[in-house]
């Protein structure tokens, strides 16, 4: 598949972690299923999917400049990083193709800190509550900007 059809799904630290821990939060899906969704989903839409996850910030910063570099499109779910990474949201706002922030649990609704976000002011569109079709929707809307 071509290089144009490449879109960067990024996802932040701890979410490792999903389908171990707090299934009430954030399900019982685990980030391997997460990745089969993604995968299947671009497959069905044309897209190639490079699913991602870290636990460091730096990986994260570069993964970020790849996207700004070649132009590809990103879901991102930063994770705890969104709410006070002055540093990722330097990056988003690098970007020139479509970025969608994403987040599997609706931070509204949540604590106080997590309704700030460093990436939304940089963002297509926020997508929060939707748990794992929020990263199907992010991903739709991409292939058909
Ligand atoms: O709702 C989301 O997707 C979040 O980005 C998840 C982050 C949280 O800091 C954001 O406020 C909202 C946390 C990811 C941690 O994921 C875990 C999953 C299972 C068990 C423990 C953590």
């Amino acid at each position: 598949m071509s290089d144009d059809k490449l879109v960067l799904v990024l996802n932040g630290p701890n979410l490792n972690r999903l389908g171990k821990r707090e299934p009430a939060i954030y399900g019982s899906q685990t980030l391997a299923d997460l990745e089969a969704l993604c995968v299947k989903t671009g497959e069905e839409l044309g897209l190639e999917v490079s699913f991602r996850q870290t636990n460091h910030e730096g990986e994260m910063l570069e993964w970020l400049h790849e996207a700004a570099d070649n132009g590809y499109p990103v879901v991102l779910n930063s994770a705890a990083w969104t709410h006070y990474s002055i540093a990722v949201g330097d990056a988003c706002a690098q970007l020139t193709a479509p970025l969608i922030e994403v987040h599997l649990s609706n931070v509204h609704q949540r604590e106080a800190f997590r309704h700030h976000s460093f990436v939304s002011a940089h963002a297509k569109a926020v997508i929060a509550g939707l748990g794992p079709y929020g990263y199907v929707a992010a991903l739709e809307f991409i292939a058909a900007a």
